[in-house]
């Protein structure tokens, strides 16, 4: 699976920049640099590893830029392979022409990813950190890099490892019984065996994090939503501190889903503004509510909007009666004006839920309820598994733990072996110890080219 030839790709992105890198990885990158670069100082014998070196890109007799070579001799290099990079200037003119030059000395274009593969390869990273660098570049918020980077120094390895050394040791169990059945009976290895087999699929399991993966995937998604001229468009433009949705004194103003970004202490949090929910004989009203509901559905946190300067009613009522205590914040818009609901009666209306005296009019009010999204969006608890392709592989292998321990209890203790194996097999897909070509295509596939 080791390549021998040389690839190149403009590392850095398109567009115009200070800087630009072209980056070459394989056994000819030095001399296909050697062939382009000229250092300024013309007395330099060979270019020391890992130090930079001033001079300039020639394409025969013309220079193409000025810029700064380095090259990094295996194995210390991103890809364990020698690694060499041309600093120019960051225009795509620039970075083209190089590139075509490094690649008419005899480099070939790198796939996307293909750099971080070969550091796979090579043995530098293993396929769960090779994925948090692509992680790492995609992280749209805070919370996101520090996730991808604790993937990058190793926390779900080095858990999946942990699985993976506890079901050897289930395997040797059933092997020594396989082999010297006089020693131990299959009735004192199954006995043995059973609890740490559904343990182990347990602890599997519970090691997979669906929120977690949901929130780093695409940040918490927070509905606003309350009966008509509760002040839902409102909040959201103050939440957003833009003019976003249509804000007017008319019941039903707002007919479909708006949705807005902003970040919160490194989270990203998406705010959707909904039709105001009541009955109504308007079908585009009506279609409006409908997607006001399943946006509450779908929503990790939910915002009630209450008009607090009117009397509760009994849409209020039934509304909040249908929300989930936990992640349903009830905010008592319009504290601006005179008050004819109390907090207590609001949190009557769904009791668990947080309560809180708001107004769109008057942004500082609305502290409380930033805070509120992002306790919903912490992640500091977050469980190992945060990788949709992690999570179905543990899953998978605590599948396959339950049915070797069904056959344990059922049949012959050689049948187990198999599913035993095919257990190792999936979680040996998570850190890329054992690994079909075709998965490394798959998870390379999703990555940029230059990484
Ligand atoms: N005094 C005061 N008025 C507010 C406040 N929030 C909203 N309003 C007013 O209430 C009316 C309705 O506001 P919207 O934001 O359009 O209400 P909505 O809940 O989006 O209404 P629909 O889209 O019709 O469901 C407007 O006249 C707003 O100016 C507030 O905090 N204080
Ligand atoms: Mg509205």
């Amino acid at each position: 699976m080791i390549a021998n030839d040389t690839i190149a790709a403009i590392a850095t992105a398109p567009g115009q920049g200070g800087v630009g890198i072209v980056r070459l990885s394989g056994p000819r990158a030095e001399s296909i640099l050697t062939a382009l670069f000229r250092p300024a100082r013309a007395d330099l014998p060979r270019l020391t590893s890992h130090m930079l070196t001033y001079g300039h890109i020639l394409d025969g007799e013309t220079t193409v830029d000025e810029c700064m070579a380095v090259v990094m001799r295996a194995p210390r290099s991103y890809t364990r392979e020698d690694v060499a990079e041309l600093q120019l200037h960051g225009g795509q003119l620039v970075c083209q022409r190089t590139l075509a030059l490094c690649l008419r000395e005899g480099a070939r274009l790198a796939d996307p990813g293909e750099f971080t593969r070969r550091a796979f390869l090579g043995g530098r990273v293993d396929l769960s950190q090779a994925e948090a660098v692509m992680g790492l570049i995609a992280a749209q918020g805070e919370q996101a890099r520090r996730a991808a980077m604790a993937q990058l120094q190793g926390g779900p390895s080095a858990f999946i490892r942990q699985a993976a050394e506890e079901l050897y040791g289930i395997q040797a169990g059933a092997a020594a019984c396989i082999d010297y059945p006089e020693e131990i009976t299959e009735e004192e290895a199954a006995s043995d065996l059973l609890p740490r087999l559904l343990r182990l699929a347990d602890t599997l399991d519970n090691a997979c994090d669906e929120r977690a993966a949901r929130l780093l995937r695409s940040g918490l998604r927070a509905a606003l939503c309350g009966r008509p001229n509760a002040g839902k468009s409102s909040l959201l433009n103050a939440l957003l501190g833009e003019d976003r949705a249509i804000v007017t004194d008319v019941p039903g103003t707002t007919r479909d889903v708006l949705e807005g970004e902003i970040q919160l202490g490194g989270l990203p949090v998406r705010l959707i503004d909904t039709a105001g929910l009541r009955d109504s004989d308007d079908p585009v009203e009506r279609l409006g509510v409908e997607r006001a509901r399943r946006a509450v559905r779908e929503a990790d946190a939910v915002l009630l909007a209450l008009d607090a300067s009117r009397p509760l009613t009994a849409e209020d009522r039934d509304l909040a009666s249908s929300l989930p205590s936990e992640s349903t914040a009830l905010l008592l818009n319009k504290s601006d004006l005179p008050a004819l609901v109390t907090q207590a009666q609001a949190a009557a209306l769904l009791p668990g839920a947080e309560v809180m005296a708001v107004s769109a009019l008057q942004p500082d009010t609305l502290a409380p309820v930033k805070d509120f999204l992002r306790r919903r969006g912490c992640l500091t608890d977050a469980l190992p598994l945060t990788q949709p392709r992690h999570m179905e592989a543990a899953r998978r292998a605590a599948r396959y733990l339950r049915e070797a321990a069904d056959t344990l209890q059922t049949s012959a203790i050689d049948l187990a072996a198999v599913p035993l194996m095919d257990a190792q097999l999936a979680l040996g897909e998570i850190t890329g110890d054992q690994v079909e070509e075709k998965l490394l295509d798959r998870v390379f596939s999703e990555f940029c080219v230059g990484k």
